[in-house]
């Protein structure tokens, strides 16, 4: 027994790509539906991202949901460099010409999304079992999905593949219509949340160290995400709390290391770090948008801003093709959407090679990333690249 619907847009994946793309559909009056194979629980769990580019936040605001940034974020005109021991605050928006980025985590992007919707009704499966997509290199696609132990088929014009890099939506493509590419690098990172002050609340800091990598970040005024650099084989039961703290302040200037406020950490967990891109990024009447298309070690703050960019140029182009009847937008998408994705990539990954420590490049290498960023904290030029990256470059970048 198959319990059969209709929609015009079925979107995969609850996480920030899903929920924006269906609050701007919903707002340019296009039906869809969002299919999670998770509970709203576990999606808010996930600890990720913390820095929003201005495009991201002005795509809060154009879904609707832009009160929570505005209330909860903190705004931030600026960075710090550790590097041989010493701090470099590199002013990004007066390299920028005023641009900002804007400190407000991925859960509560999410959150905010995710009651956005509820209050509206909106058409969300959570815990959707065995999800597969069909027909979408025709003219009738549709979803299967099972939920509550009934089958169901969702009937659709489009599907919108915001399923994440595990997803289903990209490993449905045929393996001779897709190129990835991809670098996995020799070390993870090791996040933890605790509740107390940001040692630095006005910017981001970031320490190179031969000890390794540190990252300092925070999500409110009482609340703080710090990392580590540490082995890709290290298991989170290696890291007490202790050592946490102790390490990071070893990797960074000794005034911070000394101010820093410690406590118990309230979440902790590692990420691989790695750089991918599926090209391209549409199959017929399937579409990527977000983690299913591409990743990017999380160094310069890109992944959640990319899928905001992915998901800007979808909705305008599902919009364009139910109210103008033009499908240039769709036909144009993933060719705009993966230039700005490669700009990000290669700022991803500068950045992840100037700040981690390479094992296999020795004491000789850590002169070169220090020489470098000697060089970038004293070169207007080389610290504006850095800046107008950071920032964001524009969804018109050419
Ligand atoms: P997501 O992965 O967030 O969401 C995909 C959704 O699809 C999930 O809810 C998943 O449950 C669902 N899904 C998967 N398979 C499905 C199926 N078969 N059927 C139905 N649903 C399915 N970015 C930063 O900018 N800074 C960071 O510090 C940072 N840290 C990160 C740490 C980790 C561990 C990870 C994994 C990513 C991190 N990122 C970071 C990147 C992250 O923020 C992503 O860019 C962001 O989550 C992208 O959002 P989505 O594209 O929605 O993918
Ligand atoms: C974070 O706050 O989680 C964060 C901030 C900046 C980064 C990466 C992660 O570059």
């Amino acid at each position: 027994m198959i319990s059969s619907s209709r929609t015009q847009v079925a979107i995969i994946g609850a996480g920030p790509s899903g929920l924006l793309l269906g609050a701007l559909l919903h707002k340019a009056g296009i039906e869809h539906t969002i299919i999670e194979r998770q509970s709203p629980a576990y999606v808010l769990g996930r600890i990720r991202a913390g820095i929003l580019e201005q495009v991201t936040v002005d795509l809060l605001h154009e879904a609707g949901v832009g009160h929570g940034v505005d209330s909860g974020g903190t705004v931030h005109h600026s960075i710090e460099l550790v590097f041989k021991n010493t701090r470099h605050p590199i002013d990004v928006t007066g390299l920028t010409n005023g641009k900002v980025v804007t400190a407000y985590g991925q859960t509560e992007v999410t959150r905010d999304l995710m009651q956005h919707r509820s209050q509206l009704g909106l058409p969300t499966v959570y815990e959707a079992a065995d999800v597969q997509l069909h027909d979408f290199d025709g003219k009738h696609p549709s979803v299967t999905y099972t939920k509550d132990g009934v089958r169901h088929s969702l009937q659709c014009d489009f599907i919108a593949g915001c399923d994440g890099f595990h997803g289903v939506a990209r490993a449905s493509v045929p393996r001779d219509a897709i190129t990835e590419y991809e670098k996995v690098y020799p070390f993870a990172w090791l996040g933890v949340l605790a509740d107390v002050p940001p040692v630095s609340s006005h910017a981001i800091v970031y320490a190179n160290s031969d000890r390794g990598f540190a990252l300092c970040s925070m999500r409110s005024m009482t609340r703080s995400r710090y990392y580590v650099q540490c082995p890709s084989n290290d298991k989170l039961e290696d890291w007490s709390d202790q050592r946490f703290w102790d390490e990071i302040r070893r990797r960074l200037d000794p005034e911070m290391a000394e101010r820093m406020q410690t406590g118990p950490s309230i979440e902790k967990s590692m990420a691989p770090l790695r750089s991918f891109v599926a090209e391209p990024m549409r199959f017929g009447r399937l579409f990527l948008a977000g983690d299913a298309a591409h990743i990017v070690p999380p160094t310069g703050a890109k992944g959640l801003n990319l899928a905001a960019g992915d998901v800007k140029y979808l909705s305008s182009a599902l919009i364009e093709h139910y109210k103008e009847n033009s499908d240039a937008g769709i036909d144009h998408y993933s060719q705009r959407a993966l230039a700005r994705i490669w700009r990000a990539e290669r700022f991803s990954w500068w950045l992840t090679t100037l700040m981690h420590q390479f094992p296999e490049s020795g004491a000789f290498g850590q002169r070169m990333q220090e020489a470098e960023l000697d060089y970038l904290v004293k070169s207007k030029a080389l610290s504006t690249s850095l800046a107008e990256n950071y920032v964001g470059l524009p969804l018109d970048f050419g």
